[in-house]
């Protein structure tokens, strides 16, 4: 038996152009290095034509732009934010604090605690200030997350989603399919 060397999360949809260059969603994390992983939240935004935004913005070098981006967020357009950072990862519970808008948050793992340190310093989040966090790593989820938040005022996103979750399904079968073989 030769399973299918496709990954489950590798689903394919269909891409559609971009309908507005006004940012919905921004996609921030605290370094550089953590687009290794924050890639995936990027490529899932692209692929359902979501316009979004990339930056890095640290809580901890770059605190007065953190503050900024939390404050200005809503009234530049955007939707939703989505943050990722490793480590003391203070990112995403910051720039909650600081904006009405939906925050999901993507533990980033670093070399040393596998990201276990990321996960517990994003998901414990105090009463009134929540950070919608996903598993370390998690930055497709992420997005998916961001899309599902902007599908509940855009049908046709919606549409894409049930065909998404549909490819989804089929992907499955088609798996079952080729261990029979
Ligand atoms: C965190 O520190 C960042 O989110 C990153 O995950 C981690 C390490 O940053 P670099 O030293 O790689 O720039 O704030």
């Amino acid at each position: 038996i030769e399973p299918s060397a496709v990954p489950i999360n590798a689903v394919p949809i269909n891409s559609v152009p971009v309908n507005s260059s006004a940012p919905l969603v921004g996609l921030v994390m605290g370094s550089d290095s953590d687009f290794t992983v924050m890639s995936a939240a990027a490529q899932t935004l692209k692929d359902f034509g979501v316009a979004h935004e990339v930056q890095v913005v640290s809580a901890h070098r770059t605190p007065e732009k953190m503050l900024d981006y939390g404050r200005n967020a809503q009234a530049r357009g955007l939707k939703v934010i989505i943050a990722g950072a490793g480590g003391a990862a203070h990112l995403p519970g910051m720039l909650a604090a600081m904006t009405t808008l939906p925050v999901v948050g993507v533990p980033v793992p670093l070399g040393l605690l596998d990201g276990l340190d990321s996960l517990l310093s994003i998901v414990q989040m105090p009463a009134g200030v929540p950070v919608a966090t996903v598993s370390i790593g998690g930055a497709k989820n992420a997005a998916l997350i961001a899309i599902k938040i902007l599908a509940t005022s855009d049908d046709a996103l919606r549409v894409k989603l049930e065909d998404y979750s549909v490819a989804l399904a089929d992907l499955v079968e088609q798996k079952n399919r080729d261990l029979q073989e």
